[in-house]
């Protein structure tokens, strides 16, 4: 029901292609996951998200349990049926999010108490319970419940959340009870080296059907991000996919395919589109700005994005100025398009045995 076929392997650095297959469809890899946390990838309809050719979207434990609730989500027949998407999905554990609430959350070995963002109403999520939401869910690919460190933070702190993710990692694959949902484990360790090295080596024997790394894209320079990848990747099993959770920007994306990574997901897309900001081949362009009022081109000419295909910078600005909802609808197809492109160009030019060339093509367009 799930497998993960390691198509090709870049002869110059470590970038694959490879095709994971789900209960709802197969997935080629490298992969964007756009990012639908409230259950739809905001202002988008799973038929707009077909026509960009998403794959597979992700979804969040943390905002499902909380609203509307995943008894009632399991009630429509899971997440698929309720949202009307049918092909992949995969749902976060919340341990990101949960994490995120600072003040608002006490963690403790049994799991994590918090108070919701929307109502202050007290809750606890333990490996066992996010194990139970995310089977209630549904979704294809689910993760365990994992503890994110900040950045910076202290060797001390990193060890300690890396090693209770373990902890709670052996405890979510105990208590996970659907053979048609594919477990994935969560490396930790913040920007140490022994600590990354000890989390992969704790979770590897425990045989996940793919492995993701957390707790990066938290504020550390790119260049530590890179530097983590490339001594980690070697080490993580080279027949299961690797996803690096929330990242992230196109920059990121294709450094992150040369060091061998798998699947991204990221709410960047659909953010700054909804303040007027488009990615595009050169880099951000703010469609907002006054001095696209009269621009009568495309946020991209060689986009073949429904967006970029029918409508201006002008017009788009126009929308975006006045509050219209179809500006932001456009710039976020415009987006997730780009970085579905990216995804898909960077896997046939490994395919190709043109990746090198195609990452030096992309730095002499792109401006960080
Ligand atoms: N853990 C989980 N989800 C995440 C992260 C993590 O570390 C990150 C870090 N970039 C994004 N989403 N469970
Ligand atoms: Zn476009």
């Amino acid at each position: 029901m799930f497998e993960f076929e390691l198509i090709k392997e870049c002869k110059d650095t470590k970038a694959r292609v490879g095709l994971l297959k789900t209960p709802h469809g197969d997935i080629e890899t490298p992969i964007f996951m756009p990012v639908g946390t409230q259950a739809t990838v905001k202002t988008l309809s799973p038929c707009e998200l077909k026509s960009i050719n998403s794959q597979i979207i992700l979804s969040n434990t943390y905002h499902l349990y909380l609203r509307p609730g995943h008894k009632l989500v399991k009630e429509a027949g899971g997440l698929h049926k309720f949202m009307n998407w049918d092909r992949p999905i995969l749902t976060d554990s919340g341990g990101f999010q949960v994490f995120s609430l600072g003040d608002l959350r006490t963690i403790t070995e049994e799991g994590v108490e918090f108070r919701s963002h929307l109502d202050g109403s007290k809750h606890f999520l333990s490996p066992e319970k996010v194990m139970e939401i995310e089977n209630d869910l549904g979704a294809d690919i689910i993760m365990a419940f994992d503890e994110c460190a900040p950045y910076p933070c202290t060797h001390e702190y990193a060890k300690n959340s890396l090693e209770r993710t373990t902890r709670w990692a052996k405890r979510c694959k105990d208590s996970h009870q659907r053979n048609d949902q594919a477990l994935f484990g969560i490396i930790q360790g913040g920007t140490f080296k022994d600590l990354r090295i000890q989390s992969a080596n704790e979770l590897i024997p425990m045989d996940f059907p793919g492995y993701a790394i957390g707790g990066l894209s938290v504020g550390e320079p790119n260049e530590l991000m890179y530097e983590v990848l490339d001594y980690l990747t070697p080490i993580m099993p080279k027949h299961k996919p690797r996803y690096l959770m929330g990242v992230g920007a196109p920059d990121n994306i294709v450094e992150g395919i040369m060091r061998g990574v798998d699947m991204f997901d990221c709410v960047l897309p659909t953010r700054i589109a909804r303040n007027g900001t488009a990615m595009t081949r050169t880099g951000k362009l703010v469609v907002r700005n006054a001095k696209y009022k009269a621009d009568f081109t495309p946020i991209d000419e060689e986009c073949t994005c429904y967006a970029c295909k029918n409508f201006t910078r002008a017009y788009i600005r126009h929308l975006i100025k006045t509050d219209e909802i179809l500006g932001l609808r456009l710039i976020s197809i415009h987006n997730l398009h780009f970085l579905l492109e990216l995804a898909r160009e960077s896997r046939n030019a490994i395919l190709e045995d043109r990746f090198i060339e195609f990452r030096k093509e992309f730095y002499k367009k792109y401006k960080i």
